[in-house]
C-alpha cells in the first residue's frame, strides 16, 4: 500500500487506530475453543466488529508461532481475511525480524510475498544490510524499532554514542538507506515526551505507536508531540481492545473500546 492511500483512509475514517491481534488462547472467550480454528474465529469477530473504526491491524507473529503449524495457519487465514474483507486497511506483521542480508531477504519474502502484508516490524541492531532487503519491495513498508515502549528501552536505546542517543542514530542513519521513504518507525506511547526529538529528525515519517491502554501511555501526549500534516501516526492498542469483553458479546465490547479511542483521535485531527 502506498502512503498516500493510508493517509486517504485515515482522513476518510477519521481515525488512526491500529488494532493489535495478540491472540492468547487462555484469554479468549471459552465458547470459541469449540471452533475448528479458535484463533481465526476470534480475529474474524474482532475484525468484523472494528474495521470501520480502524485503519490498520497488527497481528503479532509470536502469538501465532506459539501454536505451531496451527498458529501459522490461523495467521494465514487472518491476513487473507483482512486482504479480502477490508482491502483498504494497512496490515502490519509484527515480527521484529533482523538478520544478515540473504536471511533478511527470506524474511521479507515470507511477509510481503507469501503472506502479503503491507509492512513488517524490523529490529535495527544489525544495520543497513539487514534492513535494505525489506526496502526492495515496492509499496511495502519496513517499520524500524526506534524507541520502544518497554522499560528495557533505556538499556541501550537512550545511551549516547558520539554524544547522540542510539535511537537518534537509528532514525538519522536509516534515512540514508536506499528506498528510505518506505521506512516507518516504532516509538512507544510510554515515551511520548521523546516524540518532539523524534519529529525533529523524521518530521514526515509515519510512526507506529504502541503502548496506550494496557501499558499506560497517553494518547493526548502522543498526539501533542507526534501528529504531523499527514497525521503521521498509527496508534496501536491490543489487549485494551481485544480482551475488554470476556463472554459472547466480546466483539461488541471490543467495538466500544475501539470507538472510544477513535473518537478521541478524531478530536485531535
Ligand atoms: P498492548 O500493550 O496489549 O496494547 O500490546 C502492545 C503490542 O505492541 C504488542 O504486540 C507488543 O509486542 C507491541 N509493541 C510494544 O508493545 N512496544 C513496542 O515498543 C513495540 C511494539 C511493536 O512493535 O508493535
Amino acid at each position: 500500500m502506498r502512503t498516500e492511500a493510508l493517509v486517504a483512509q485515515i482522513r476518510e475514517k477519521r481515525s488512526f487506530l491500529c488494532v493489535g491481534l495478540d491472540v492468547d488462547m487462555s484469554k479468549i472467550p471459552s465458547f470459541l475453543l469449540d471452533e475448528p480454528d479458535p484463533i481465526f474465529a476470534f480475529n474474524k469477530a474482532i475484525i468484523d466488529a472494528t474495521h470501520d473504526l480502524a485503519v490498520a491491524y497488527k497481528p503479532n507473529i509470536a502469538f501465532f508461532e506459539a501454536y505451531g503449524l496451527k498458529g501459522w495457519e490461523s495467521l494465514k487465514k487472518t491476513i487473507d481475511y483482512l486482504n479480502e474483507k477490508c482491502p483498504e486497511v494497512f496490515t502490519i506483521a509484527d515480527a521484529k525480524r533482523g538478520d544478515i542480508g540473504n536471511t533478511a531477504r527470506m524474511y521479507a519474502k515470507a511477509f510481503f510475498e507469501d503472506l502479503n502484508f503491507d509492512s513488517v516490524t524490523v529490529a535495527p541492531y544489525m544495520g543497513k544490510d539487514s534492513i535494505e532487503p525489506f526496502l526492495e519491495f515496492e509499496d511495502r513498508h519496513t517499520i524500524l524499532l526506534a524507541l520502544t515502549s518497554n522499560p528495557g528501552a533505556f538499556d541501550f536505546q537512550t545511551l549516547k554514542a558520539d554524544g547522540i542517543e542510539i535511537y537518534k542514530h537509528v532514525l538519522k542513519t536509516s534515512t540514508t538507506y536506499t528506498n528510505s521513504e518506505q521506512l516507518m518507525y516504532v516509538v512507544g506511547a510510554t515515551k511520548a515526551e521523546y516524540l518532539k526529538e523524534v519529529r525533529k529528525i523524521v518530521p514526515d515519517s509515519f510512526l507506529l505507536v504502541p503502548g496506550v491502554g494496557a501499558q499506560g501511555g497517553s494518547l493526548e501526549e502522543v498526539c501533542k508531540y507526534g501528529l504531523n500534516d499527514q497525521i503521521g501516526l498509527l496508534i496501536n492498542s491490543s489487549r485494551g481492545i481485544i480482551y475488554a469483553g470476556t463472554d459472547e458479546n466480546f466483539a461488541d465490547v471490543a467495538r466500544e473500546k475501539a470507538l472510544e479511542l477513535k473518537l478521541q483521535m478524531e478530536a485531535y485531527m
